[in-house]
């Protein structure tokens, strides 16, 4: 990676200034800042690997994307091998403080131009990834990619009715959590694998029970190693709808809720796949008593699962601050989900995780007096205190963050996007 930005003196005096400032005005909020600041450098996120390259993936079978995912836009200098998806990769990661992980799926193996099919994959597709990972600190996680392929042309995988298509992605899942344990292994801290399937209904089934019963059937066999979860952790993923599978999605909440409690899975909550008016926020401390972790797909929906890039939404600052308030941030796993091609991918990962960041430290630079109004019965304190709350000097202590990581303070980060482009992206036909 390359050597971290330093911002000019006078730059860098204004931000000392400002924190000094910060941290006072904090303090008289009974906000200690100073904590603040070494837990946020705890967190670490995943990054889609697939906002790199619109979901593209390293298999070369021309494939539509299918299962409902769209990408917009065409942006030139989208990442076509998986040593440039590595290099934009590290661009992103230089320009986001702290230390983080990389989420990539199975279609991102490195098959050296052999055609291997998803029931075949192993490890050793991976191995370059993971000596990546390694030499640069990063955690990886995995997922099974069940779509763009012909068999999930249908739009069923796990369910189908087809036993001989049913067991070839029970096999690819399978091989898709040796390869998780694999790199989890390799890297000394736990990867999570997250199977999601597209499985629905365009029109009203005349049957949904039985594509449930087979994917039970199909999910139990998936899971039947055990594997350590010193080295690996899988998750599910529900969801309310896909285009294409509007009428009735097999893997829906319900479903995968009672799967993950009865099985001990870890649950998938992917922002962008419940009812527009619904708050994921609040399910995090009801799913947490009954599962043992949570992985959170952090992404921005418009209108329906859009997969926008991460802004600083309401919807986010809840999210992190139920990470925060909770006391159980041990217990989630954090990842980002979303892909755009219609502005610069490298910036979409930048925008996308220093939101999520800074929706996390405006959380645990809460003021106690908040939660003390609540305990004392006071609501209207507890109301007009988060209200005031918000308007406490963050960006004094954001900047600051980024300053001691080494990362480029405020918008500097695009003048580095903009290099990389001119330098690299533009080179790419
Ligand atoms: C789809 C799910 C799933 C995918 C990725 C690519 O709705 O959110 O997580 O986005 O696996
Ligand atoms: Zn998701």
């Amino acid at each position: 990676m390359e050597p971290p930005r330093r911002a000019p003196s006078l730059r860098r005096a204004l931000v000392a200034t400002a924190y000094r400032t910060a941290r006072e005005r904090y303090g008289l909020a009974g906000v200690d800042t100073e904590s603040a600041l070494a837990k946020i450098a705890a967190f670490r996120i995943s990054l889609q690997c697939w906002q790199g390259d619109d979901v593209g993936g390293f298999e070369g079978s021309g494939a539509p994307l299918g299962g409902g995912l769209a990408v917009t836009g065409d942006r030139q200098g989208k990442a076509r091998t998986a040593t440039e998806l590595r290099a934009d990769l590290e661009k992103a990661l230089s320009l986001i403080p702290g230390k983080h992980r990389v989420n990539l799926h199975a279609m991102y193996g490195e098959f050296s131009g052999h055609r291997v099919d998803r029931d075949a994959i192993e490890a050793a597709h991976f191995r370059d990834w993971i000596a990546w990972a390694k030499t640069n600190g990063l955690g990886l996680d995995f997922n099974p990619t069940c779509f763009a392929h012909p068999k999930a042309a249908d739009g069923f995988t796990l369910s189908h009715a087809d036993p001989g298509i049913r067991g070839f992605w029970i096999e690819h899942c399978r091989r898709s959590r040796a390869i998780g344990a694999a790199m989890g292994k390799a890297l000394g801290s736990p990867c999570v694998t997250n199977v999601w399937i597209p499985d629905g209904f365009k029109d009203t089934p005349a049957d949904r029970q039985a594509p449930r019963e087979r994917l039970v059937a199909a999910l139990d066999e998936v899971f039947k190693a055990p594997l350590p979860p010193k080295h690996h952790l899988d998750a599910v993923e529900p969801k309310l709808f896909g285009i294409g599978a509007e009428s009735c999605t097999v893997g829906s909440h319900e479903f995968y809720l009672g799967y993950a409690i009865t099985r001990r899975k870890l649950l998938c909550l992917d922002s962008g796949h419940f009812h527009p008016t619904e708050d994921v926020a609040d399910k995090i401390s009801s799913v947490l008593l009954h599962v043992p972790a949570i992985l959170l797909h952090v992404s921005r929906g418009v209108r329906w699962d859009s997969d926008h890039v991460v802004t600083f939404t309401d919807a986010i600052q809840s999210i992190a601050r139920e990470v925060v308030a909770g006391g159980k941030a041990d217990r989630i796993h954090l990842g980002l989900d979303y892909f755009d091609a219609s502005i610069d991918r490298i910036a979409a990962w930048v925008i996308g995780a220093r939101n999520l960041q800074r929706a996390l430290l405006l959380a645990l630079l809460e003021p106690p007096s908040i939660r003390a109004a609540e305990i004392s019965g006071d609501r209207t304190a507890r109301l007009a205190l988060q209200e005031e709350s918000r308007f406490l000097p963050i960006g004094a202590v954001w900047d600051r963050f980024c300053e001691t990581e080494g990362v480029p303070v405020g918008g500097d980060w695009l003048a580095e996007v903009d290099r990389h482009q001119k330098a690299v992206l533009a080179y790419r036909r």
